[in-house]
């Protein structure tokens, strides 16, 4: 694809899309996927269902036999997921959320299909929000931003049959709910105990701006690691898919993935090499040098006619 081709966003989307990333704690971008780049993705998945099914041990049963095929860390399996890697317009606000210091930490597809024998469909997940579980949260409870999750609808989810999943709009901005107690003696600022006691929890409202999200395949959202969400129950008979790539800074290491990453990188280019956890210096994980800030630099506001970050000196007065 030639760069001119790529789809981007402009100011006034990036800024529209922050806000209500920071309101609601979810955003759907106002863009969609590429019809041919979708095709390519559906047609990887149907290809690899269909090759695995057949070890499926009860062939004739074997969508109802089984309802969820998943992969994780699939940037590397095909060209096309390494485009939904360094798909501009969700780069774009990573870069707007985190500065150019930003990488990969988890990239997965799901395919869902509905237990059509089921008398009650289970809800895959229960409510609750990714980014408190294992990171540190603040004196009042509330977590930080420390990851952007894009989510690609690969398949429609438009009816109220589709499972899909559902957010509590501002949930990020209270009290961590599901936070995992650590082990050992408690630090009571860096724990992530939950704040809610058994009473609370018990009162908790998962009603006041509850929302589901529904969309035509190609549609594309981001939400903040602290949403209160889960996944809605699927009666459809029609597969459920999505696609998760998740982005965080670069000094928090990726979730399934080992950084510094340890396979041959000779294939892919500076900007996947970087998002993949490329060997580098400590420094270079943290605050990084300005030859760091340049790998995403093109993907911020300021950039020059090479796709850098302009200096000070280059920044017109
Ligand atoms: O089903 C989905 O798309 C959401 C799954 C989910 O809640 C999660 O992976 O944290």
């Amino acid at each position: 694809m030639h760069p001119s081709d790529e789809l981007s966003l402009n100011n006034e989307q990036r800024d529209e899309c922050l806000a209500q990333l920071d309101q609601d704690g979810l955003a759907v971008l106002p863009i969609t996927l590429p019809a041919e780049l979708l095709d390519r993705l559906v047609h990887y998945i149907d290809t690899y269902i269909d090759r695995v099914r057949n070890y499926e041990p009860d062939l004739a049963n074997a969508s109802t036999a089984r309802h969820i095929y998943m992969r994780d860390s699939i940037a590397e399996d095909d060209p096309a997921w390494r485009e939904l890697l360094t798909f501009k317009p969700s780069l774009q606000i990573c870069h707007d959320a985190f500065g150019p210091m930003f990488h990969l930490s988890q990239d997965m597809w799901r395919v869902y299909y509905a237990d059509l024998k089921a008398r009650k469909q289970p809800i895959t997940e229960g409510w609750h929000s990714d980014g408190p579980r294992v990171l540190p949260i603040l004196e009042d409870g509330r977590c930080p931003l420390y990851f952007l999750r894009f989510g690609y609808l690969l398949a429609d989810s438009t009816e109220d049959d589709d499972g899909t999943v559902e957010y509590i709009r501002g949930s990020h901005k209270r009290p961590c709910y599901d936070a995992r107690t650590p082990p050992g003696p408690r630090n009571k600022r860096l724990s992530n105990d939950s704040f809610y006691t058994p009473e609370q929890q018990a009162q908790l409202d998962w009603d006041t701006g509850r929302a589901a999200l529904r969309g035509k395949a190609g549609t594309i959202f981001v939400l903040h690691n602290a949403l209160w969400h889960r996944t809605l129950a699927h009666h459809a008979n029609r597969p459920r898919a999505i696609s998760y790539f998740q982005y965080s800074l670069t000094m928090l290491r990726p979730l399934r993935r080992p950084s510094p990453y340890e396979g041959d990188m000779s294939h892919l280019n500076p900007e996947e090499r970087w998002l993949l956890g490329e060997p580098r210096a400590g420094m270079n994980w943290t605050e990084g040098e300005p030859h760091d800030w340049v790998r995403m630099g093109r993907f911020g506001r300021e950039v020059d006619s090479l796709g850098g970050l302009r200096t000070s000196q280059e920044r017109p007065r």
